[in-house]
């Protein structure tokens, strides 16, 4: 891709900020050009042609750490559907469809609704969330993500009294996704992958449902056309591709729970002093920054969020509930 080169010469350079910004300059005119050949209503989806967003505000919620590359964050992947590797979704996912594109709202709300991706991205204030992102694997990335908060959707279906969680859903196509059949390419999780809030994370202002990044419709291999974003919990709670939002009064059983209730909790909240059984999680690796020579960088609780998250875990042991 013609704007993926652009940057690679300038990154030894430039920072990704700089980058980002030359790149937005000229993706503005390179929409102006893909605009006269998109067919109405249909989104072009591809891993390869980004398409850029328009009406995003940027949000004060942003972080101000240095961004990781549009490279780095588009090739350096945990998404098991398309297998364990971490260049694997950028490789596998290229055909991914995620247009045509429904979310279905159900479970303990009055207002139950099924919502063409088309719809959700025109309905609900489009944001730029710069979020530091930590994966339980001890690496961490910063993405521009474009989304919209979570409790825009929420205040709009008007959940009943016993609705307690909220539980999301992946995409369950094995035709698609070859990561979901059984044997050497898949992971040996149960699918389709299922990810959890409590209601009030779920509300908290922070929790966006994310539809792009770097300006541009979301790429295959970061959960096309729309997924979760929690950036004060592990990445695995910011599930991908999401096709079921469900209200529920109990506990859902996340994938990763399931599969190892010892290492991973429902909350995976980031924790500096609650070490994951067989790593330490007190520091981070900064990728495309930080390098095996680099002084350690330390993880903050809450990933740094706790400003605006530690109150929803008052009076909660957060070694029990990890
Ligand atoms: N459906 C689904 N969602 C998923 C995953 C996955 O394997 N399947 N991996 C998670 C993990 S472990 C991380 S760290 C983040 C990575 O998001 P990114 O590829 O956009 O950086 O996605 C999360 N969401
Ligand atoms: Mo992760």
């Amino acid at each position: 891709m013609l704007i993926n080169k652009t940057a690679d010469i300038l990154a030894s350079e430039i920072t990704p900020k700089e980058i980002y910004h030359q790149r937005r300059r000229f993706l503005q005119q390179a929409a102006a050009i893909a605009a006269a050949g998109a067919t109405a209503g249909l989104l072009p989806y591809s891993s390869e042609a980004g398409q850029k967003i328009t009406n995003v505000k940027k949000s004060p919620l942003s972080t101000a750490d240095r961004l990781t590359s549009y490279k780095d964050i588009t090739s350096y992947n945990n998404f098991y559907e398309f297998g364990t590797d971490k260049s694997d979704p950028a490789r596998y996912a290229k055909n991914f469809r995620a247009s045509p594109w429904t979310v279905s709202v159900e479970g303990e709300i009055k207002k139950p609704a099924k919502y063409q991706i088309e719809d959700l991205l025109k309905h609900f204030p489009l944001e730029e969330r710069i979020y530091r992102l930590r994966c339980v694997e001890a690496w961490s990335m910063v993405v521009p993500w474009v989304g919209f908060a979570l409790r825009d959707l929420i205040r709009r279906v008007e959940p009943n009294s016993r609705a307690k969680y909220v539980e999301f859903i992946t995409l369950h196509d094995s035709e698609q996704m070859p990561g979901q059949k059984p044997g050497l390419f898949g992971a040996g999780l149960d699918w389709p992958y299922v990810e959890g809030l409590r209601l009030d994370e779920a509300m908290h202002p922070l929790t966006i449902l994310a539809v792009g990044l770097y300006g541009e419709l979301m790429p295959n291999q970061n959960g096309a056309p729309i997924r979760l974003v929690v950036p004060w919990k592990y990445g695995f709670k910011s599930i991908k591709s999401i096709v079921k939002i469900r209200f529920v009064e109990k506990q859902p059983l996340t994938t990763w729970f399931r599969s190892n209730p010892r290492e991973y909790g429902f909350y995976s909240n980031v924790n500096p002093t609650v070490d994951h059984p067989r790593w330490s999680q007190a520091s981070e690796r900064r990728i495309g920054e930080d390098t095996l020579f680099s002084p350690k960088r330390k993880t903050l609780m809450f990933n740094g969020y706790a400003d605006q998250v530690a109150s929803l875990y008052t009076g909660m042991d957060l070694k029990k509930y990890f």
